[in-house]
């Protein structure tokens, strides 16, 4: 099973994309990867991933949406190479990782949309604020406080409680949870400077998992246009 291969749908610029291309790259695990663009909504690509999104993954005749479950699924496929950022046999740290992505998927992935996405000129979700002509004047509000919201969320939660004893989050070495949320700060950082314990992390993740930069490179080429402080060539 492990010899077959993977094939990784992205949308390039998106740091949802980065997620597992990440991953891969620092479980050394071989894939192809592929562009989705205007695919997304096909009736072909929703039948085999029904969240209608990237990332997704392929790998022979599996297939499989979703983040999170994409890492777990990857994780005990390749248990030599990836095995170690999901464990296999600690029902606890599993439930851990499992929560903190669950948190990160539902609480700070709700918000990026709001407070970013008007600004990197993609598109918002039904209900959105600016995704609505009668509210659309009120957009620069709402990209403020979705990211009041995201600060304080990143100060408090992030950097306060899953970052307050471990160098990756509740852990001391990186998880599927870490791949989960460092990429989406490359987007965060269009709407704010990262707070001083956030940067730190971010930079540890660069300095310590071999691909995590790299895999980066696409999102980060198009949001550092965007970036509040410190544009970078990538
Ligand atoms: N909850 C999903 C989020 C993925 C997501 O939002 N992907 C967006 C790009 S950032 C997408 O593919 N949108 C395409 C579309 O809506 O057609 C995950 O964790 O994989």
């Amino acid at each position: 099973m492990s010899e077959d291969k993977v094939i990784l749908w992205t949308l390039p610029p998106s740091s949802n994309s980065a997620v597992i291309r990440t991953f891969l790259l620092a479980a050394e695990i071989p894939f192809e990867e592929k562009n989705a663009w205007g695919q997304t909504r096909t009736p072909e690509y929703i039948a085999k991933f029904p969240n209608n999104c990237a990332p997704a993954v392929e790998h022979g005749d599996f297939s499989v949406c979703e983040t999170a479950a994409s890492m777990r699924y990857l994780a005990k496929a390749f248990p030599d190479k990836a095995g170690k950022f999901y464990p296999s046999d600690n029902a606890q740290k599993a439930a851990k990782i499992d929560m903190v992505c669950d948190m990160i998927n539902t609480g700070i992935c709700n918000l990026i949309p709001k407070a970013a996405y008007p600004t990197l000129g993609f598109p918002l979700y039904a209900g959105d604020v600016a995704a609505m002509d009668e509210s659309k004047e009120h957009t620069k509000a709402s990209q403020k406080a979705a990211a009041d919201a995201i600060k304080e969320y990143l100060e408090n939660k992030v950097v306060g409680i899953l970052l307050d004893k471990t160098k990756f989050l509740m852990s001391d070495t990186p998880t599927i949870a870490d791949f989960r949320f460092a990429p989406m700060l490359s987007q965060i950082k269009v709407t704010m400077e990262l707070p001083d314990g956030i940067a730190d992390y971010l930079e540890r993740m660069e300095a310590d998992v071999p691909g995590f930069a790299d895999g980066n490179k696409p999102a980060n080429e198009y949001n550092s246009k965007f970036w509040v402080t410190n544009p970078v060539d990538c």
